[in-house]
């Protein structure tokens, strides 16, 4: 009776229940010069964060990777791309996005594949993020809770 009391406090949770919002999220702008980009991927340590346009609509996301990509010349680094490439021109936009109501189920099933998911509202204005990290805590918990269930120590 517990387990099943569990499994539906697992449905019950939405993608708002663990979301890190907006204004705690590292991002770039579609008109930022890569340099800008990398300087934020370096400083916040992440390894890819989400672009947004001037009215904080999103547009995809950008990693180190791509952006360091963009320097590989034949023979040399080509630093001057990181002046002269806009984020806009090489992010990635084929990203997964859910709405705030999305629930923990369809979270799980895209973070197998993504460290991060973009929460949008209706009208694609950027909401925040769920991370792998925030759903491995609710599933650990979960565990932990029906450890007698699962027959854990
Ligand atoms: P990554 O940057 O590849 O980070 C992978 C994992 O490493 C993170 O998983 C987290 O557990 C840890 N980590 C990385 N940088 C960290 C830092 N500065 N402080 C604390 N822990 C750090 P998740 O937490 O599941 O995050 C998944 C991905 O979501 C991250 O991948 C990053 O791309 C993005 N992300 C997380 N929080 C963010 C934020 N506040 N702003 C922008 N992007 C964020």
């Amino acid at each position: 009776m517990d387990f099943i009391k569990q499994e539906d406090a697992l449905y019950n949770l939405t993608a708002e229940d663990f979301m890190i919002s907006s204004e705690k999220v590292a991002h770039v702008q579609l008109n930022n010069p890569l340099e800008h980009a990398l300087l934020i991927l370096l400083k916040s340590g992440y390894s890819a964060v989400p672009v947004l346009d001037s009215k904080y609509r999103l547009k995809g996301t950008i990693g180190k990777g791509s952006i360091l990509n963009e320097t590989l010349g034949i023979e040399r680094f080509e630093m001057e791309n990181l002046s002269t490439i806009k984020v806009e021109s090489i992010m990635d936009t084929n990203i997964p996005r859910l709405r705030k109501s999305a629930n923990f189920f369809e979270c799980l099933t895209i973070l197998i594949n993504h460290s991060f998911i973009c929460i949008v509202d209706e009208n694609g204005f950027f909401d925040g993020i769920v991370t792998r990290r925030a759903i491995l805590k609710q599933l650990n918990q979960y565990f932990y809770l029906n450890k007698d269930v699962f027959k854990m120590s």
